[in-house]
């Protein structure tokens, strides 16, 4: 026999800093062998490991919160579990989940509440399978100017997999909605360590939450979710901000009202107009939940400072929006003066990252390189970037400036 209680242990425990005496690092962990600068004013960072994690870029240690080191998006279109970033606000994560133990409670307004394990929802709930970016609001918030406060990041807190679990429409039909049901909250495991700071939940509307795609996950890329990516169950939320896709999610509420927690009434949230954007500086006057990803493109195979042999370069990047797909990738080797499309590479789905490939020519010297995406419906990326009081959705185009030899 063995112990079927899964526990974030061993080199885990002493990651989060729960060895003898110490209760939590004040900065990083000791161990932080490296580090790397990312390309904006106090862009140090220690390299950090963590139990089921390569070394990854340490944001803060309390709660854990690691970055994805760009060179990752690279390596192929689905980010591997090992390298997906890491984003929790509250600092008492869970260190001890029994799988066999847990359960997902489904209450509010449904005629059965339901006390769902986890073989209940693998065995006799219906499956399904979407690839999907989840992208935090804040990603990129580092490079934004004028500089707005929170996780000064890099481009690393997004990752694209291969989720699997139920629909959440499945369940709320088991449930029952009630007619008069109007958002469903979703909660996890994890907590504030003072008792004033608001417990982490988010809440969507009964027709989204309805809509067979959003989904109850309890696999990614092929096997159990990661501990710090929500084992055992999450919210997966095609298309929608990162925020939303609630970890170690064990309490989902069907309201008969708007949901009026902290985590939606006042924070994520974007000013409600076209652009979500507000002159630098400026607060918005009226503001809205933050909501669907824009469109954003990077270049992966080479970054700036990077020597390329001048004549035919190979380019080669990703692409994604929040669920339209993409339909264009383009290409500038002169700053944005003039564009050549790129080739798209395979169709995991409107919610993926999507390849893209060109071979352009470059004469020796200095070259701006640009890549810039097109949606389905229609939506590209701003020449300048805008700005919002949070840092959140940024989707400039990006300059990679490399030289040619
Ligand atoms: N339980 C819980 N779920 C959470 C959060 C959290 O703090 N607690 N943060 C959210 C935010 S803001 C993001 S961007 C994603 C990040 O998912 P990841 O850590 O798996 O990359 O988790 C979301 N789900
Ligand atoms: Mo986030």
């Amino acid at each position: 026999m063995f112990d079927r209680r899964h526990v974030l242990k061993a080199a885990g425990a002493a990651a989060l800093g729960l060895g003898a005496g110490s209760l939590w690092p004040r900065g990083m962990p000791a161990f932080a062998a490296d580090s790397v600068t990312l390309p904006f004013g106090n862009g140090e960072r220690p390299l950090v490991s963590y139990p089921g994690k390569r070394p990854m870029i340490g944001l803060t240690a309390r709660p854990p919160q690691l970055e994805t080191p760009f060179s990752v998006f690279n390596e192929g279109v689905i980010t591997p579990n090992d390298a997906f970033f890491v984003r929790y606000h509250l600092a008492d994560i869970p260190l001890d989940i029994d799988p066999d133990a847990f359960r997902l409670q489904v209450s509010g307004t449904v005629s059965t509440p339901l006390s769902l394990s986890l073989r209940d929802l693998k065995e006799n709930f219906p499956a399904s399978e979407i690839v999907a970016v989840n992208q935090c609001s804040g990603n990129s918030r580092g490079f934004v100017e004028p500089r707005v406060a929170g996780g000064q990041l890099g481009n690393g807190a997004m990752g694209n997999a291969r989720w699997r679990g139920v629909p959440l429409k499945a369940v709320l039909e088991k449930a029952g909605l009630a007619a008069n049901a109007q958002q469903v909250s979703f909660a996890g495991l994890d907590g504030p360590v003072i008792p004033e700071t608001p417990s982490f939940a988010k809440a969507l509307d009964v027709g989204h939450a309805m809509d067979g795609e959003v989904m109850l996950a309890y696999s990614m890329n092929g096997t159990d979710l990661p501990w710090l990516n929500g084992f055992p169950l999450r919210l997966v939320v095609p298309g929608y901000y990162g925020t939303y896709w609630v970890k170690h999610l064990n309490r989902v509420t069907v309201l008969d009202k708007e949901f009026d927690g902290f985590w939606m009434k006042s924070a994520y949230r974007i000013p409600d107009n076209a652009c979500a954007c507000t002159e630098p500086g400026q607060a918005a006057k009226t503001t809205i939940p933050i909501n669907r990803l824009n469109v954003r493109s990077f270049i992966t195979n080479l970054d700036t400072g990077a020597q390329v042999k001048a004549g035919e370069v190979a380019l080669r990047g990703i692409a994604f929006d929040g669920g339209f797909g993409i339909t264009q990738a383009a290409v500038s080797t002169d700053g944005g003066q003039s564009w050549s499309n790129a080739t798209l590479g395979q169709d995991l789905g409107p919610y993926s990252f999507r390849e893209w490939k060109a071979t352009l020519p470059l004469a020796k010297g200095e070259h701006v390189l640009m890549c810039r995406a097109t949606d389905g419906r229609g939506q590209t990326q701003p020449m300048q970037a805008t700005w919002n009081p949070a840092g959140y959705m940024r989707n400039v185009v990006e300059a990679t400036r490399v030289v040619a030899v």
